[in-house]
């Protein structure tokens, strides 16, 4: 009985004993997987901070997650358009509803036409566009200028081409939020000069929106919006940070670049919009070509709202769509004027 006793002891001993070397090799394969892990990390790191200069914090190139062609289509009275966000590949990119690099020469252009829930940008390029509103607010928009348009409650105006040349822009549409689609409309309008330059090492950047290279853009944005007129000469190169978590593209007006991280860089052509994915704090761009790379890259903070839309009125449910056409049919609740104005293009 004894003997058994100690038998059995004895053989617990030994079972104890394998369970203690068992865990104990496990407890150090694990404490040798974690400090690789934390080895590479800090390796990571190091490079990072060599690449970028400036913390120990890591930091990731965000990667292409897709590329498409926009071919020109008529859009509003003779007008042409090749849409970037709005098109079938990219129907919106939370906040950006809509982005048309458009194309028209007088009498073409955009007649009477209303707005509410969101924000029109427009960047021209090449020629000029005349505008109007219901509210008697009119001017000239040239190439180089800007006018950002927070239609909220409700706007009806013209944007028609004038001048005898062709006239280029972009007309970026950012979404509002439930809280801010009925605010009073109201404009941000910078000419050429007024929009802030920089340039560093081959790059030439416009601020019309967000900040690079150190400026800042004295424009608003409700929703926040980076939006960057950028030029890349031949062989240089680009690390533009981008707000982790906001939606980020590019879209290219002439020439061509890489983007994305070395080794997993996309070539991007002319025409062709290239959406991030939200995998890093920034984006490389890398002009590989002989000629000079022109983009825009335009990135926003998603507001995670539900986009109901009908033609020019975008809101969060139909309900407010049915009423934003009640709205604009009736001239009430901000379409007042809608009732009897006519710009002098519709005569
Ligand atoms: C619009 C169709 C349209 N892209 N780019 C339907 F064409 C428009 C519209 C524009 C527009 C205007 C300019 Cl200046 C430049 C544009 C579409 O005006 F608002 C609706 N609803
Ligand atoms: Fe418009």
């Amino acid at each position: 009985m004894i003997g058994s006793d100690l038998r059995s002891s004895s053989s617990k001993n030994n079972i104890l004993h394998k369970a203690q070397e068992v865990v104990g090799n496990l407890l150090s394969k694990i404490k040798q997987v974690e400090t690789q892990r934390v080895n590479l990390q800090a390796e990571e790191g190091y490079k990072c901070k060599r690449r970028k200069n400036s913390s120990y914090k890591q930091v990731m190139s965000r990667t292409v997650d897709l590329i498409f062609e926009s071919k020109w289509q008529d859009e509003g009275v003779g007008a042409r358009v090749r849409r970037s966000i709005g098109h079938a590949e990219l129907r919106n990119f939370d906040p950006f509803l809509l982005c048309d690099e458009f194309c028209g020469r007088a009498p073409a252009g955009f007649p009477d036409h209303p707005h509410r829930g969101f924000e029109t940008v427009t960047y021209l390029l090449q020629g000029e566009v005349n505008h109007e509103d219901f509210m008697g607010h009119k001017g000239k928009i040239k190439a180089g200028d800007l006018q950002w348009m927070t239609a909220g409650r409700g706007i009806v105006h013209c944007e028609m081409p004038g001048g005898k040349e062709d006239t280029l822009g972009i007309q970026l549409w950012v979404n509002l939020k439930r809280t801010d689609k009925l605010v009073k409309p109201a404009y941000q309008e910078l000419v050429d000069k007024d929009i802030p330059k920089g340039e560093k090492s081959g790059v030439k950047v416009k601020v019309i929106a967000g900040e690079a290279f150190g400026i800042k853009s004295p424009v608003y944005t409700r929703t926040p919006t980076s939006y960057l007129d950028f030029t890349l000469s031949s062989g240089s190169q680009l690390d533009q940070p981008i707000t982790s978590d906001w939606n980020c593209f590019a879209y290219i007006l002439s020439g061509e670049a890489a983007f994305g991280p070395e080794g997993k860089e996309k070539i991007c052509t002319a025409h062709h919009t290239v959406a991030l994915k939200r995998d890093g704090d920034h984006i490389h761009v890398h002009n590989k070509s002989s000629e000079p790379c022109h983009f825009i890259l335009v990135s926003g903070k998603p507001i995670g709202e539900p986009i109901v839309q009908h033609g020019p009125f975008v809101m969060t449910t139909q309900e407010e769509i049915m009423q934003a056409m009640s709205d604009y049919r009736g001239a009430k609740n901000g379409f007042e004027n809608a009732a009897t104005w006519n710009s002098s293009y519709a005569d």
